[in-house]
């Protein structure tokens, strides 16, 4: 970049990920991020590049031990000899600036690590929000170059099980004693995932929440039936080659759609946040005519409020 000011100097910055150039990847992740002036001729100049890495998500409540999973999990990637990027997105991490996973990573070898980058996400200003800023941020690692790219979300709210599914790969990671009922997880948490994992493994009630796991399963519909629980103990690896082995088997049959479907995945969510976002705006900025006269139509009981809604995001419908 040209100093801190003006716009980014673009080839250069592509030289520098192309050199994996940890300085030129922050500064295309934070451009991403931000979506400042160049952003869009950083994706422009990226998308070629793109779809190249496998994208494995690992999702659950917070504490489940995500964090310490997918560090242990980078050890066993990269001694398989796969450079390794990690988009950590914890929104309710009062962590600003800092990292949510990245002071454990630093801790280990990792840190010295030159194939293994790791960029987290707490509450600060990222454009459009947190989780579509970090699918942005998927594809400026993607573009660098690195094999896999992990992205750790809390799945607490529908969009951070939305964003989960921009992943090629879903782990869906539960602990016993988060107070966390899985007959009570809604549906959308459980029915994400490719695989499921019970961490903790060393405490004394893991077995009854993968007993209850596998009755929740075998009530979804779905074919939920065949997706595999894992248990692991994050903390001292126990279970982790075992799924390593899983995210593997699964991970090449997701990398055989072609690098195009991965792109189109990612770039799908982010233009369905941005639509929903637009309309909510729309909506919350009020006075709109159009919606004040559709509110008086479902009022009236003339229009139901699905209708007027449809409607609303298109007018043309209006002559149907
Ligand atoms: N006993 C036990 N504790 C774990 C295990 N995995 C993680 N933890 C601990 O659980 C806490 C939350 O872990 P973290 O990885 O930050 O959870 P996250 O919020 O899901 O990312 C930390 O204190 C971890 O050391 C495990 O397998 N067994
Ligand atoms: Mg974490």
């Amino acid at each position: 970049m040209s100093g801190s000011r003006g716009p980014p100097d673009i080839p250069k910055m592509l030289a520098g990920l192309q050199a994996r150039d940890r300085r030129s990847i922050a500064q295309a992740c934070t451009l991403l991020e931000t979506l400042k002036p160049g952003a869009l001729d950083l994706i422009a100049a990226l998308g070629p590049r793109l779809g190249r890495a496998l994208v494995i998500g690992f999702t659950g409540p917070p504490g489940a031990g995500k964090s310490t999973l997918v560090n242990a999990y980078i050890r066993v990637l990269r001694q398989q000899g796969y450079s390794v990027a990690v988009v950590a997105v914890d929104p309710s991490s009062p962590v600003t600036g800092g990292s949510i996973l990245g002071d454990r990573v630093r801790m280990t070898a990792a840190a010295e690590d030159d194939e293994v980058f790791v960029r987290a996400l707490a509450s600060r200003g990222s454009l459009g929000g947190l989780s579509p800023a970090a699918v942005r941020i998927i594809d400026a690692l993607d573009g660098a170059g690195f094999d896999i790219v992990l992205l750790e979300t809390v799945g607490t709210g529908q969009s951070e099980i939305d964003v989960a599914e921009v992943a090629d790969v879903r782990v869906v990671i539960v602990a016993p004693g988060l107070g966390d009922d899985i007959q009570a997880m809604k549906s959308g948490h459980l029915e994400i995932a490719d695989v499921l994992v019970v961490n903790k493994g060393d405490l004394p009630g893991a077995d009854i929440t993968r007993t209850q796991l596998s009755a929740t399963l075998g009530m979804r519909s779905g074919g939920m039936s065949g997706v595999p629980i894992l248990k692991t103990t994050a903390t001292s690896g126990e279970g982790l080659a075992e799924l390593a082995a899983k995210l593997a088997e699964i991970g090449t049959i997701r990398m055989a759609a072609g690098a195009q479907v991965r792109r189109l995945r990612r770039a799908r969510y982010l233009i369905a946040r941005a639509a929903a976002d637009l309309v909510a705006e729309r909506v919350k900025a009020g006075g709109v005519t159009e919606l004040e006269a559709l509110a008086d139509a479902v009022l009236a009981g003339t229009l139901a409020p699905r209708d007027a809604a449809a409607i609303f995001v298109d007018p043309l419908r209006r002559a149907e």
